[in-house]
């Protein structure tokens, strides 16, 4: 067995309770890990609590036992023997004080390229697509029967974090991976229809006002949109539904960025970067406005207000 592969393995036979955590404001990946690996865990007669500081989202709802994911802090979070994070590049994403997980064992598995280390035990492996895609290979290898609520829950870490097998993250492992997962009956259809046909129409009033107000530097392979504070209420739309506008600039032909400015009409603009270009790291641009973000997503917020002039957007003080 793969060196990592049987670390873990080893420090899972030495602990009685586990708590099993994943990252803030929590992705298919995120939870569906949890809930994977909470089963893998309770099928070795371990005692288990799945946990995240933020609410598993609606849209995620479906996976199954979702429900009984807690937030930390209660006494099973206090006494139990290890921590497993998973899909967290490092200690901050999961949102825990640092004080509450000193002293704990904690097991660390993920895929973030970000990733320290910073477990007693690290099974990162920042080539696969989704932290979904190496529990996998680790229930493989240890011979986990995979039943049909866990291949849906591990496929539908592997569909989302490839974005719908669109980006650039998905590789013919994270394919052979999700063809294994189907196989094993993973509900398709149900993760297809919560994760990507599940729009509202006040999120597509919004991205209609988007993309009315886009504008393309064509010189810089650029696009630039803005959404005003007062369009949430004026098409009943969610902050989280600017999110998807940021994903749908990303099928614009030729483009080398796309950019969201969100006028939060505080004095304050939040800007969304996003690229598909193998070549272009948008975190880079991001940090050069003070915020950051990983190489294809990024972000940033600075004081001022957007206005158009000359037929673009900018961001003036
Ligand atoms: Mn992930």
């Amino acid at each position: 067995m793969n060196q990592e592969f049987s670390q873990l393995s080893q420090e899972i036979q030495k602990h009685r309770s586990f708590a099993v955590v994943c990252h803030k404001k929590p992705d298919g990946d995120a939870v569906g890990c949890v809930l994977a690996f909470a089963s893998y865990l309770e099928s070795l007669g371990k005692q288990v609590q799945k946990y995240c500081v933020d609410e598993v989202p609606s849209y995620l709802s479906f996976l199954p036992e979702s429900e009984l994911i807690k937030k930390p802090k209660d006494e099973f979070w206090q006494n139990s023997d290890a921590v497993v994070m998973l899909d967290c590049g490092d200690l901050g994403m999961s949102g825990i004080d640092r004080e509450e997980l000193q002293d704990r064992v904690i097991v660390n598995i993920d895929h973030h390229i970000s990733n320290s280390g910073y477990g007693a035990v690290n099974l990162v492996q920042h080539t696969s697509a989704a932290t979904a895609e190496i529990l996998y290979n680790y229930f493989e290898e240890v011979q986990f029967k995979i039943d049909k609520p866990a291949a849906t829950n591990l496929l539908c870490g592997v569909y989302t974090d490839t974005d719908a097998f669109t980006n650039l993250g998905t590789t013919p492992e994270s394919l052979r991976v999700s063809s294994e997962l189907l196989k094993l009956g993973a509900n398709f259809k149900e993760i297809t229809a919560q994760t990507m046909r599940n729009k509202s129409v006040a999120s597509l009033k919004l991205w209609g006002r988007a993309l009315e107000r886009l504008r393309f530097d064509a010189k810089k392979g650029i696009a630039v949109t803005v959404i005003k504070h007062t369009d949430f209420d004026e098409c009943g739309a969610e902050p989280d539904d600017t999110e998807g506008v940021a994903n749908l600039l990303n099928h614009l032909s030729d483009v080398k960025m796309a950019m969201v400015l969100r006028d939060l009409g505080d004095g304050m603009v939040k800007g969304s970067l996003r690229t598909t270009k193998e070549l272009i790291d948008v975190s880079q641009i991001a940090k050069l406005m003070g915020g950051g973000g990983h190489a294809k997503a990024a972000g940033f917020t600075v004081k001022g207000k957007v206005i158009e002039s000359d037929n673009r957007w900018k961001i003036v003080e």
